[in-house]
């Protein structure tokens, strides 16, 4: 059985409302119950476990902070970060699933969609009963999204979709697709694509060593139709889709607390059983300098995770600033993964415990939604004032 015990160790419940707390305690017994006993075998079998999509909406993953008009939770920022925070605990793969749905496919539908969109896709997409993805990154535009080849032209009472994307999360089961693309004047629009439109393919891509209990794929345009109705006219620009980064990296920064929470969680309970030389491990200097360093850690990252936070609730947050918090946290977590893994001997490598499945998911998220190199290019664009992106 899962036996997880969230570190606390600064009393950071006491900044949490009790809605903050219920809700963040209530997603922890979701993972729990209906996450931990499944995912290793999901991860080894390099399945998306979709029988938990139905938990995920109950205990509001999809559109936490979407009002409840649509169907969204219509909870705060840190709420968000809670249940964000408490799925990646789980794992990081399922995280993003929940990511997606939320930032990348109910946000900019929420922000820069239309009355009808809104009511069309919101609430079954917060419902689960309709699965979306993000399609930002190409083959040849990753960290330059502004790059993108992906294009599409007027054509009577629809546009005409052409180019192709690579590295979507649910991409091979989603039912739509925000697919962001550049007109003739090479100016980028979301579109919504829907599963079944002629042209419109998603692969799958196979062999991934991270991120395995999530489905990752392409998706491919060739002269798709999309109709006029499906264009999301109230934001245009690289702007756009960054809006939506932003949501989804205040996730992340949440999120990596819950991975290595769990690493720090389980080392240290292992530490204190595991005996050698005829004493615990967690008694040599060696071992308690990790886990002293991991808790050490993971209290920074969640102050400013919650601070952060705070400035979303306030609508104060800059973008530089959430590119700090992914940095830092993420980094954060994979540096405690690697300890955490030691400190489990030989066990560390297996499926038993938690700890090489978050170490190795921990690779894609502190690649996807903006590298590691990027956020630190962000943060010294933000205070010398000058990009060094090229
Ligand atoms: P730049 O000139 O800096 O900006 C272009 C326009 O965008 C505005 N802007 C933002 N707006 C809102 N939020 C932000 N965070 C913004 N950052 C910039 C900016 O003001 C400007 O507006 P305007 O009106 O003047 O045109 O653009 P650039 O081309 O120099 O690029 C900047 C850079 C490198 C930071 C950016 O392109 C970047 O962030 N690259 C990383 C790409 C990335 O993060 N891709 C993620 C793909 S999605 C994903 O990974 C999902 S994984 C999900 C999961 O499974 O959990
Ligand atoms: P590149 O941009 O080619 O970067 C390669 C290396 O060069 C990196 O180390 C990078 O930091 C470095 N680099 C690049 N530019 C600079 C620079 N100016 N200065 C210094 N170093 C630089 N994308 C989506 O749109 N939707 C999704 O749902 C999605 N899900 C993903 C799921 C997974 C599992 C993965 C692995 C990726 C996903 N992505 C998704 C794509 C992800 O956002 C990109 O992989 C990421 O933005 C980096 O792009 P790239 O892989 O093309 O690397």
């Amino acid at each position: 059985a899962d036996q997880f015990q969230a570190p606390d160790y600064y009393n950071l419940d006491d900044l949490l409302s009790d809605e903050h707390k219920m809700v963040r305690d209530a997603a922890r017994e979701w993972v729990k119950r209906e996450v931990s006993p499944i995912i290793e075998e999901a991860a080894q079998k390099a399945e998306f476990p979709k029988q938990i999509i139905n938990g995920l909406a109950e205990i509001g993953a999809f559109g936490p902070y979407i009002p409840e008009e649509y169907g969204g939770a219509g909870l705060d920022q840190i709420s968000y970060g809670l249940i964000m925070q408490e799925i990646e605990r789980g794992d990081s793969g399922v995280r993003s699933t929940a990511s997606v749905q939320s930032s990348l496919v109910m946000y900019p539908i929420f922000k820069y969609g239309t009355e009808e969109q809104k009511k069309k896709y919101l609430p079954k997409l917060a419902s689960g009963e309709m699965m979306g993805c993000f399609g930002l990154t190409e083959p040849d535009h990753g960290s330059n999204p502004s790059g993108m080849t992906t294009t599409f032209k007027d054509n009577g009472d629809h546009y005409l979709l052409n180019g192709a994307k690579m590295w979507i999360s649910n991409a091979p089961f989603a039912d739509i697709a925000v697919v962001w693309a550049k007109n003739e004047e090479g100016r980028i629009y979301g579109l919504i694509v829907e599963r079944g439109m002629e042209g419109f393919t998603t692969p799958e891509t196979h062999n991934k060593w991270s991120l395995r209990a999530s489905a990752t794929g392409e998706l491919v345009f060739n002269n798709v139709k999309v109709p006029k109705e499906n264009l999301m006219p109230e934001k245009s620009g690289l702007g756009a889709p960054l809006g939506c980064l932003d949501s989804a990296r205040y996730g992340i920064a949440w999120g990596a607390i819950g991975a290595a929470m769990d690493c720090y969680d389980t080392a240290l309970r292992y530490a204190k059983e595991r005996e050698q030389f005829g004493k615990p491990i967690a008694s040599f200097q060696l071992q308690q300098k990790k886990l002293a360093e991991m808790i050490t850690e993971i209290t920074k990252a969640q102050l400013l995770a919650w601070r952060l936070g705070v400035m979303r609730n306030e609508g104060t947050a800059t973008s530089a600033q959430i590119s700090m918090a992914k940095r830092n946290n993420v980094e954060m977590a994979i540096n405690i993964a690697r300890e955490a893994r030691q400190v489990l001997g030989g066990m560390g490598i297996t499926g038993e415990y938690s700890i090489m499945r978050h170490s190795m998911n921990l690779e894609s998220v502190i690649t996807y939604e903006g590298t590691h190199d990027i956020h630190l290019l962000i943060t010294g664009a933000d205070i010398t004032g000058i990009p060094a992106f090229q």
